[in-house]
């Protein structure tokens, strides 16, 4: 009977019409006569997500019944962005829904528009997250991710006055991706004191933690479907609230309403809000509970279905790895430690031996200011079982550091754990590296580096194999298929289908088509036709109306220094000059450009708002300039997010990566960029090098210094005599202190940082270099056949640059899991 009762799938046009009118009506009770773009919208998702949800449920299912080894995906961040239309993608669905809702009077694309993005992140690394997962389901992996359920996510970017302002993201509201599973409780324990306690079966006295505050941990799951495939992962965000019902009751009898309040408050705050700072480390009380709160929860999950199996725990990394994004969830490695010794009472060695075969852990930067460091008072205060814990790891730890390498006194001072200073404090990354069997960086000059630098002293410790790279790499269904259908369309009429989508590789068969007439002017139109629609959107949020046939040049990501957002600005002032000294004839020689910005600056990023407030201020001069008419404008995108990049990425002509070259791990938009036609300019950062060893020197634009150079010209500029700035990043700046872009007060901060502050990110060293690159990016673009040529070279030689690719290698290199075959549906 429950066989036959059981749920199905809608299949056809005419059941899912069906489906949407009946969840309007009934699970939203809204009259169908009544129904707008968001009720139509709702009625969609539910209907979509019936579907999903049986693959879901018969994935799980079939995941426990073959017992495999699964791969748990640690990470603070989940950038997922809109889900309805990658759902519909990936279970085959989006055509029966175009048709079906097009005949109730609905276009497919206002419906998804209706969507909130899910911004559980702050820029590349939740986004890698986000694609990993989209590639391990496609790729049949078993896996999960788990996360925070922040109630905020990364918040809403206002343009006011030029400046930033910050408005808080409440996206709660109508989340039918979500599924509480109020069942799955769990407590987490913060403060309290370390006492003696019983002795255990060896006659050792236990260590036991007690009377602290308990928080609940509540599950929230998520279904992350595969392309082209029935499996569906889970992704689980934990959601905080107080233990033991709404308030204490006991305060609110006793007349203390407030006080009972407040106790369910301090409990929900923990996953209130996501940090909107990305690669800085402020080393906040709060950020620390959230990061223990959800590492406490996961591993109670993953400790509580391995003990299901009844297996041994020495099998236990037979079952489960564990991966680290970046050091936010390290404290796993100290849970688990403790979970094995206090609680299943195992031998130190032995639960060790267990804890590091489980883990690795992946390094997503080498800014010092991002590297994650806890006071040891802060941690003693919270954490103090685990703090203790730590100690003797670090210790055992510098016992074999001092057996390998007898006397080298200043070698333990240097990989110690705790870094001396008032306060101690805890290096994070050393703990994740000492705790892990890998660690890697996310692309081949990255993970050189960090092995030449930063953990240096690790290598020779632990031996190379321990240290690996797995370059980065983005999900092909979301950034090219959904994002940019006709390119998608096209490419597939000449590849012989959609296999590319799970194959990327396949994109080399493009090359063939170079030198097709045809095919080359219809790759040109579907650029031309992106950057219309993006050209649609400026107009409709700014009003600026921008040439489409102008050359677009496009800067988004997180604004920071060490990215260089300034180093661009600066360059497009002193374009400006040059159009400014010209005359009428020599204008019209030039070609027209239109220079566009996105991304958010973290709050407390001084500088950052400064960069953001001088773009909005150069657009001001530049853009209502009628000698310039239309050769040049600026513009600056308010909010750029996950769902804005699937506009604005298929509609760049050339792409900016100029980070200063070692700073940059990866990137992971460049990829995106190249994989829809456009042309990157870029200095030798990062996944840059691997995307030119790719696709050809002749087809990227490469400047600056390199990151061997970087440190003698640093010192240059801080020990150098007669230290003179390029004359050309001279002229930029006297312009800004002569008051043309406002008063000079508001960039003072910026210049300064050029001169007092030494240019640690050597804008005087790469300026030359990148105007004479801008000048070559010119010359190329009025060759407009040679430009299709590079551009459509370049996509056929972007297969590398799949996460199926790296996702793939995390699987055989790192967590030695398979993938799971679902019996045929149907
Ligand atoms: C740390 C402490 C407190 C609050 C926030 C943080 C924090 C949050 C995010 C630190 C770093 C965070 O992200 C770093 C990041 O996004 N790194 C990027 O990772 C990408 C994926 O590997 C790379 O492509 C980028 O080069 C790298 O900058």
């Amino acid at each position: 009977t429950w066989r036959k009762l059981s749920a199905s799938e809608f299949d056809g046009k005419e059941q899912f019409q069906k489906e949407v009118v009946r969840h309007v009506e009934t699970t939203l009770a809204r009259s169908i006569y009544n129904c707008d773009d968001n009720a139509a919208y709702s009625g969609t998702a539910l209907a979509i997500r019936d579907n999903l949800v049986i693959k879901w449920n018969k994935t799980q299912q079939q995941q426990t019944l073959q017992d495999q080894k699964r791969v748990y995906y640690l990470s603070l961040e989940f950038l997922m962005g809109r889900t309805l239309d990658n759902a519909m993608l990936n279970t085959g669905l989006k055509d029966t829904a175009r048709e079906g809702i097009s005949e109730l009077g609905f276009r497919i694309e206002d419906i998804i528009d209706q969507e909130h993005d899910a911004a559980l992140g702050n820029g590349g690394l939740g986004r890698l997250a986000a694609c990993f997962l989209d590639s391990l389901a496609t790729l049949n992996y078993p896996a999960w991710g788990y996360g925070l359920r922040y109630r905020y996510g990364i918040f809403k970017q206002e343009i006011i006055n030029g400046f930033q302002a910050e408005v808080p993201d409440y996206w709660l509201d109508f989340n039918p991706w979500e599924f509480p599973r109020h069942d799955v409780a769990i407590d987490v324990m913060f403060y309290g004191t370390v006492n003696p306690g019983p002795r255990d079966d060896r006659g050792n006295i236990k260590k036991v933690w007690e009377g602290g505050e308990i928080v609940q941990a509540i599950a929230y799951d998520v279904p992350i479907p595969g392309y082209g495939t029935d499996c569906t992962n889970n992704l689980r965000l934990w959601s905080s609230k107080p233990s033991g019902g709404e308030f204490d009751f006991g305060k609110f009898n006793s007349g203390d309403y407030e006080g009972s309040i407040r106790d369910q408050q301090r409990a929900e705050t923990i996953s209130a809000v996501l940090y909107p700072n990305d690669n800085i480390d402020a080393g906040k009380e709060l950020r620390l509970k959230q990061q223990y709160f959800w590492v406490a929860a996961s591993l109670h999950d993953i400790v509580r279905r391995f003990k299901k199996s009844h297996r041994p725990w020495k099998e236990f990394p037979d079952q489960v790895a564990i991966q680290l994004n970046d050091t936010h969830p390290t404290l796993a490695i100290v849970e688990l430690q403790r979970i094995f010794i206090d609680i299943e009472c195992l031998p130190w060695d032995e639960a060790w031996y267990i804890v590091t075969r489980t883990f690795g852990y992946t390094n997503h930067t080498v800014l010092p200011e991002a590297l994650e460091k806890w006071s040891v008072p802060l941690v003693q205060n919270l954490l103090p079982r685990h703090l203790q814990i730590i100690y003797d790891i670090n210790l055992f730890f510098l016992q074999s550091v001092e057996r390998k390498f007898p006397k080298d006194r200043d070698l333990l001072r240097r990989v110690s754990v705790v870094e001396e200073g008032t306060p101690q404090v805890l290096r994070m990354a050393y703990l994740a590296i000492i705790g892990s069997h890998k660690v890697n960086g996310v692309a081949e000059l990255h993970s050189d580096l960090i092995k030449a630098t930063i953990f240096k002293d690790f290598v020779d410790i632990f031996g190379q194999d321990k240290f690996t790279n797995v370059t980065n790499g983005i999900t092909p269904r979301r950034w090219l298929h959904q994002a940019n259908p006709k390119l998608s369309d096209l490419i597939a009429s000449k590849v012989g289908g959609y296999d590319f989508l799970q194959n990327l590789t396949k994109l080399t068969v493009l090359e063939k088509y170079v030198d097709d007439k045809a095919f080359k002017k219809e790759w040109m139109e579907i650029k031309l036709a992106a950057k219309v629609k993006l050209a649609k959107y400026i107009k409709d949020t700014t009003q600026i109306a921008v040439n489409p046939h102008s050359l677009f040049d496009i800067q988004v990501k997180r604004i920071h220094e060490y990215k260089r957002q300034q180093m661009n600005i600066f360059g497009v002032i002193y374009r400006y000059l040059r159009l400014k000294e010209m005359t009428p004839e020599e204008r019209k020689k030039q070609v027209p450009r239109t220079s566009i910005f996105g991304g958010k600056a973290a709050p407390g990023y001084w500088m950052a708002k400064t960069i953001i407030r001088l773009i909005t201020a150069v657009g001001e001069v530049v853009n209502r300039d009628e000698e310039i008419n239309g050769l040049l404008k600026v513009i600056f995108i308010e909010d750029y997010n996950v769902s804005k990049a699937e506009i604005i990425v298929p509609a760049s002509d050339i792409s900016e990566h100029i980070s200063t070259a070692g700073t940059e791990a990866s990137g992971t938009s460049n990829m995106k960029f190249v994989l829809n036609g456009g042309l990157i300019i870029g200095t030798c950062d990062g996944a840059n090098i691997e995307i030119t060893r790719e696709i050809g020197e002749e087809n990227i634009f490469l400047l600056g210094n390199l990151a061997e150079q970087v440190e003698d010209l640093r010192h240059q500029h801080r020990f150098g005599k007669d230290v003179v700035m390029d004359p050309k990043l001279r002229e930029v700046c006297d312009v800004i202190e002569a008051g043309k872009f406002g008063s000079e007060q508001t960039y003072s901060g910026l210049i300064a940082a050029l001169t007092t502050g030494f240019d640690y990110y050597l804008v005087s060293d790469d300026f030359s270099s990148y105007i004479a690159t801008q000048d070559l990016v010119d010359e190329a673009y009025r060759d407009q056949d040679g430009w299709a040529t590079k551009s459509i070279t370049s996509v056929a030689r972007m297969g590398f640059f799949s996460a199926d690719r790296a996702i793939n290698e995390y699987a055989e290199e790192v967590w030695n899991i398979e993938p799971c075959e679902l019996p045929k549906s149907g």
